[in-house]
């Protein structure tokens, strides 16, 4: 559909797929993480040292860079890649999730959104059309389709209300999409824990026809045994052809299990948010760096860690640095997590190619289960 842009599936193993999606701007193995930069940088981290945790993809978002710098000024200085210093795709959301969770005083309607800015109270409008021209402006490799995700609690009337609106909008930013060579849109499932809506979703979507196929409205509160639920079938509803993305998760069990059902890409803070918290994602579970217990320790965070945080750097120093409110403290943690979660990718990747995924995956849940030394 959009020249230049591909996805090839390389092996199955069970529902666990590993593949690449090619893109002018370079290869994305899949399974992917991608780091979110929602205002044109990953928190504490240089895009190159980005890099280096192995990431191939990063995430921006629509809402926060419509209203700071905003996209014209973006377009006008070469695009987010130049912006930001970073060349390899990008992929973008859409904005109506994020104004749902940020802005003030929302008004949605059949046409779209309007809301005040969480930054100045500024006014604004998202629709499909506008979403498709300013993640155009941006210059995303990756566009995703203008959705609504329901807030929940909702009923199951809302929730079907809701998607089906977002039908109409994936129809609409299809429309407004065009054809980009080398750049992809992608639809996003709705439809909340009904097996029937999701279907109703993934055929909808399917006959429109999009370069990728994204499974929303999870991982907002329903908890992980509901959400490996739906993942259990909706995977399985899109097409076996083109990548599928979970937007917004999650915690290293969250991702593994994800893979485990057929998901090809996920996006989340936790690691970057939770390295500026003095929590460390490891082999072993979480560790809080803040504790006590870690004062006096002149042990690595992980011993078998190759990032600059365990390869240089004591608990003992982390801890301080943390306390002390130092800015080299979310530094190091968030390229120590960002790093392990791009390992688990790796270790995901290399073991589903090798037919042996169940057992790597036995190996994950035994390490995160033994709790930190
Ligand atoms: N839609 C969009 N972005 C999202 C979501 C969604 O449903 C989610 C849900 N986890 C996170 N980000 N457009
Ligand atoms: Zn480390």
């Amino acid at each position: 559909m959009s020249d230049g842009f591909s996805y090839e599936l390389h092996a199955t193993d069970g529902k666990a797929r590993t593949g690449v999606i090619r893109t002018p701007r370079g290869d994305i193995r899949t399974p992917a993480f991608m780091p979110v930069g929602t205002a044109g940088t990953v928190k504490a981290m240089m895009p190159e040292s980005v890099r280096e945790t192995g990431a191939d993809i990063l995430l921006g978002n629509t809402y926060h860079l419509m209203l700071r710098p905003g996209a014209e000024r973006v377009a006008r200085l070469g695009g987010l890649h130049r912006f930001m210093n970073w060349d390899r795709p990008i992929l973008t959301d859409s904005g109506g999730f994020q104004v749902m969770s940020l802005s003030d005083l929302r008004k949605l309607t059949e046409e779209g959104v309007t809301f005040r800015s969480h930054v100045d109270g500024s006014k604004h409008h998202l629709s499909p059309e506008t979403s498709m021209e300013i993640q155009r402006l941006l210059g995303s490799d990756i566009v995703m389709c203008f959705d609504e995700c329901p807030a929940l609690p909702a009923t199951e009337e809302q929730v079907a209300a809701s998607m089906r609106m977002s039908m109409r909008w994936a129809q609409r930013s299809r429309d407004a999409f065009g054809d980009r060579p080398g750049h992809a849109l992608f639809g996003i499932q709705q439809g909340g824990v009904t097996p029937a809506l999701r279907e109703e979703s993934a055929r909808a979507l399917t006959e429109i026809g999009f370069d990728g196929y994204a499974i929303g409205g999870l991982a907002v509160g329903e908890g992980q045994e509901a959400m490996f639920g739906v993942l259990d079938y909706a995977p399985g509803m899109l097409p076996v052809d083109k990548p599928r993305y979970l937007m917004g998760v999650g915690k290293p069990a969250d991702i593994v299990g994800a893979v485990a059902r057929g998901v090809d890409m996920m996006d989340c803070v936790l690691p970057s948010r939770s390295g500026r918290t003095g929590q460390a994602f490891t082999r072993r579970g979480v560790v809080n760096i803040k504790n006590a217990r870690h004062a006096d320790d002149a042990r690595p965070l992980d011993e078998a860690c190759t990032c600059p945080a365990c390869r240089s750097y004591s608990r003992a120093y982390l801890h301080h640095v943390f306390r002390a409110g130092e800015m080299i403290s979310g530094m190091l943690l968030t390229w120590h997590n960002l790093h392990y979660f791009q390992q688990i990718m790796a270790g995901m990747r290399a073991a589903i190619a090798e037919g042996r995924f169940a057992d790597w995956q036995a190996d994950f849940d035994r390490g995160q289960a033994q709790g930190d030394i």
